[in-house]
């Protein structure tokens, strides 16, 4: 092997961490608040990397879920739909209606999108096990250059050929392995490159995150591409770990070693599953592993960013693979963030520890809107606020405004707290004018509390607040800067929270 290192330099490198992160809050639209500093992929990009999530065409109509989605995280990857059985199903029929949908959803919010993936043994049409070998080739090499060549601009990098590996680093069989030999993963490589010179081109396997027998035939393999001037920017490290099984051993290390040959490195698709039922023991666990994930990525500087293997325990691969098992995600089913959230966000410097008054960062607005009606005499937004971070917030420091434009009729209001589960004798709430009106914001109903602590991790649950003009004119809602259509809670960034006066969730209008 040689002892040759190659610097295939990354586009995202060389790029100053600050400048990544203003061009991260460009492509999430407006001013940085606290509040979005706050978010995995703000903070991440600080450090230049990108915090993603991978997802499924079956759950972006769930709104609070996709409205999670499209704000928390800056990559996505598509959990299925670019696979060889979705993409071509019918040797030479190419479909690429679902895909399309996830990179639609990610032009939509800024996201990039990393191509999941070309060459892999599972998830392959019958039809490509059933051709001569002879054959074999000209297939992969014609799926590939289809694919690639479809998405290109809008995938940004690819896992060519995933798992190639078996545990104990021999070569796994597949029809690409039988046909070809290993040269199977140069030609794919080859044919992607030639397809689509600007995408970043990946290996991806498991159980490489740590040194180890498959990792060591990683590094040769990946050495042995380099040597030979193989088109190859980078090794995916998926991640899939256990509380049961322990951390990867040396996992910093042995992304320096692939970091060393010149080439990026990218957590893929990392979850850390437990035998259920979960319990505080394991979770605690878990909420350690997440963070030393992202230490180590931060500590190795080509170590591009982290991929969570979908970011709620709503829709994790986990219980249907590993029965009895689960739980394995950042947000638990109702997609409230769990601990191993706080614990990514404090290792990516989102703090946990602003002292007294509890981590401004920490707390964020939820919004569903529980008014049928945009056009009638009443504005009815009901609101959470959750508390994300590891120190009590104390209520009667926090105010939260939903902004709304008055139209036509009185500028004097009567404010209503229909139903809290906090109750609504603690719950203040009245209506005031910005010094300036702002489009879509002539006035906003402040919401206060007369005392009680938001623990960490836990939610106020439903507050139920309503308004009218005190002449009972029609509100025209559906300009309003904070009115959303969205009927299950989900982060709303466009009702903005404060905490001693100081702006700490949203973006103001
Ligand atoms: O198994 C976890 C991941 C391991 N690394 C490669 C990834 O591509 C893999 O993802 C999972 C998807 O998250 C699952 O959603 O790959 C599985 C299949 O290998 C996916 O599961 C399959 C189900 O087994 C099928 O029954 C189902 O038709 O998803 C399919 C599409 O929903």
């Amino acid at each position: 092997m040689s002892s040759v290192k190659r610097c295939r330099s990354s586009r995202a490198r060389g790029i100053p961490a600050l400048l990544v992160g203003a061009l991260a809050l460009a492509l999430t639209g407006g001013s940085a608040t606290a509040a979005q500093q706050g978010t995995l992929h703000v903070l991440a990009a600080a450090h230049g990397k990108y915090f993603g999530s991978a997802t499924d065409n079956p759950e972006l109509p769930d709104a609070a879920y996709s409205a999670t989605l499209g704000s928390e995280f800056g990559q996505i990857t598509p959990g299925n739909s670019m696979k060889w059985d979705a993409t071509e199903p019918a040797q030479g029929r190419f479909d690429f209606a679902k895909g399309d949908a996830i990179t639609d959803f990610a032009a939509q919010h800024g996201q990039t999108v990393r191509g999941h993936t070309l060459v892999w043994h599972s998830q392959l049409p019958n039809w490509v096990g059933a051709l001569p070998s002879a054959q074999v080739e000209a297939a992969m090499t014609h799926h590939v250059t289809e694919v690639v060549t479809h998405y290109r601009g809008a995938v940004t990098a690819w896992d060519v050929v995933n798992e190639p590996f078996n545990e104990d680093g021999t070569f796994r069989t597949s029809p690409f392995h039988t046909a070809m030999g290993t040269d199977y993963i140069a030609t794919a490589l080859r044919a992607a490159h030639a397809a689509d010179p600007d995408a970043k081109l990946y290996l991806n396997d498991y159980n490489i995150e740590g040194l180890g027998a498959k990792s060591d035939a990683m590094y040769e393999l990946v050495s042995e591409l380099l040597d030979e001037g193989v088109p190859l920017d980078g090794v995916g490290m998926q991640a899939h770990l256990a509380v049961q099984y322990g951390f990867p051993y040396q996992m910093q290390a042995n992304m320096q070693r692939f970091a060393d040959l010149g080439l990026d490195v990218a957590i893929t698709e990392l979850d850390v599953r437990m035998q259920l039922p979960a319990d505080a023991a394991k979770t605690a666990t878990q909420a350690t592993y997440y963070r030393q994930v992202v230490e180590a990525c931060l500590a190795v500087e080509h170590c591009v960013g982290i991929t969570v293997w979908d970011y709620t325990d709503k829709y994790s691969w986990v219980p249907s693979t590993f029965p009895g098992q689960g739980a394995a995600n950042l947000y638990d089913e109702n997609l409230l963030p769990k601990p191993a959230y706080s614990a990514v966000r404090t290792a990516l410097g989102g703090g946990d520890d602003a002292g007294e008054g509890g981590d401004p960062g920490a707390l964020r607005a939820q919004y569903r809107n529980s008014d049928s009606s945009a056009g009638d005499n009443q504005i009815k937004p009901s609101l959470q606020l959750v508390n994300t971070g590891g120190t009590t917030i104390s209520l009667s420091d926090v105010t939260v405004r939903y902004w709304f434009t008055s139209d036509d009729g009185a500028s004097t209001y009567s404010t209503w707290c229909d139903w809290s589960s906090i109750g609504c004798s603690d719950v203040t709430h009245r209506v005031a004018a910005p010094s300036t009106p702002k489009a879509g914001a002539d006035h906003y109903l402040e919401v206060g509390f007369g005392g009680g602590n938001l623990a960490p991790g836990a939610a106020t649950g439903e507050i139920q607040l309503r308004l009218n003009k005190t002449d009972w004119s029609a509100f025209d809602e559906s300009d309003d800067y904070s009115h959303g259509s969205g009927t299950s809670y989900a982060d709303a960034s466009k009702i903005t929270v404060y905490l001693g006066g100081e702006p700490v969730w949203g973006i103001e209008p």
